[in-house]
C-alpha cells in the first residue's frame, strides 16, 4: 500500500472513532415493574376483558426503548414493596452476564447495570424471573430499538410502527399450561386481542396504522410468543425489504411472507401504493388460528393521513 493510501486509510478510521465519540451517549432508562390489571378486549375470543398482568411501567408491551448503534444504555429496574414477586430485565441487545446483570430483583429492591448497545437492530427485552414462561406470558416484554448507523440499504422511513405479538392465554395461572401450549385463545397485538382491526370487531374501538399514499411504511416486529413462530405477511402488499434481526446487513428484498421465531425481532418496509386514493393493507400472521383471534392490523393509506401516527410517540399506537 502507498503511503498515501495508509495515510487516508488512518485519516478514515481516525474520522470513523471521532465520530462514534462525538455521537456516542449515554441513554438513562428506568422502569418499575408493576402488577396491575390491563384491557386485553379478550372477550372477543373467549376470555376476559382485563388480564391480572405483570408488566413494565403499567402497559403492555412496556415502553420502546431507542438508542442509537453504540450508546451505552443505564438501566433501573425498580421493584416496589407492594409487589409480590421477583422481576428482572433481559435486554436481548446485551452482551452481559446472564446470573449478574439479568438476576432476579426482590420486592423493595432495584437493580441497576450498564451495557452498550454495540450491535443494530430490533432487539426483544423480557423479565427473566421464574417462572419465566409466566412473566412472559403476563406482559412484561417489549422492544429495544437499537438504530443503525448510516447505511446505503436502509432508505429513511417515512413513517415507522411497533408491533409486538403474544400468545393470548386467559389462565396465566396454569404455568403447565401455558409450557404445553395449551389454552391458547388467540393474539394480542401491542396487548390486546384485535388492537387495530376494526373491520372483524365493527363495533369495538379499534385505532388504525395510517400513511400516506407512496409512503414507505417500517414496521418494527417482535414476536413474544411463548411457542409458536410468527407468518408475518401483508395482505395486499409485499415487504419491499426485510431486514432480519433490524440490520441492515441482513436485508431480503420483495418478501410475501417472513417467518418469525420466538423471540426474534425484525424490521419490515412496506411502500403504501401511490396511484391509489386510499388503500387498506392487513398485516397479519398467516397462521390462521392466530390471525382470525387477535393477530390481524390494519393499516390505511390515504390522502390526509394523521401526519402523527408513526412519528415520535405514536410509533407504538394505543
Ligand atoms: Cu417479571
Amino acid at each position: 500500500m502507498k503511503v498515501s493510501k495508509i495515510v487516508v486509510a488512518m485519516m478514515a478510521t481516525a474520522a470513523l472513532f471521532s465520530a462514534q465519540s462525538v455521537f456516542a451517549k449515554t441513554v438513562s432508562v428506568t422502569m418499575t415493574a408493576m402488577e396491575v390489571d390491563i384491557q386485553t378486549n379478550g372477550a372477543l375470543v373467549g376470555g376476559a376483558n382485563t388480564m391480572a398482568a405483570w408488566t413494565f411501567d403499567g402497559s403492555v408491551p412496556g415502553k420502546p426503548v431507542r438508542v442509537n448503534e453504540g450508546d451505552t444504555v443505564d438501566f433501573t429496574l425498580i421493584n416496589p414493596a407492594e409487589n409480590k414477586n421477583s422481576h428482572a430485565m433481559d435486554f436481548h441487545a446485551a452482551q452481559v452476564n446472564v446470573l449478574d446483570e439479568f438476576a432476579p430483583v426482590k420486592p423493595g429492591e432495584t437493580k441497576h447495570f450498564k451495557f452498550e448497545a454495540k450491535v443494530p437492530g430490533v432487539f426483544m427485552y423480557h423479565c427473566g424471573a421464574s417462572p419465566m414462561v409466566q412473566h412472559i406470558a403476563k406482559g412484561m416484554y417489549g422492544v429495544i430499538l437499537v438504530e443503525p448507523k448510516a447505511n446505503k440499504n436502509y432508505p429513511k422511513a417515512d413513517r415507522e410502527y411497533v408491533l409486538i405479538q403474544q400468545q393470548y392465554f386467559p389462565d396465566t395461572e396454569n404455568v403447565g399450561a401455558l409450557l404445553e401450549g395449551t389454552g391458547e385463545k388467540g393474539s394480542l397485538i401491542n396487548g390486546k386481542v384485535l388492537h387495530y382491526d376494526p373491520v372483524h370487531d365493527p363495533k369495538g374501538d379499534h385505532d388504525v396504522l395510517e400513511a400516506l399514499p407512496g409512503e414507505r411504511v417500517r414496521i418494527y416486529f417482535v414476536n413474544a410468543n411463548i411457542n409458536l413462530p410468527v407468518a408475518l405477511h401483508p395482505i395486499a402488499s409485499i415487504w419491499d425489504r426485510v431486514y432480519i434481526n433490524g440490520n441492515p446487513k441482513n436485508t431480503l428484498y420483495g418478501i410475501q411472507t417472513y417467518n418469525v421465531a420466538v423471540s426474534e425481532g425484525d424490521t419490515f418496509d412496506l411502500v403504501t401504493p401511490k396511484d391509489k386514493d386510499v388503500a387498506g393493507i392487513a398485516i397479519v400472521d398467516h397462521r390462521m388460528g392466530a390471525a382470525l383471534r387477535g393477530a390481524i392490523s390494519v393499516l390505511v393509506s390515504k390522502k390526509g393521513a394523521d401526519p402523527k401516527k408513526g412519528h415520535g410517540e405514536m410509533i407504538i399506537l394505543k
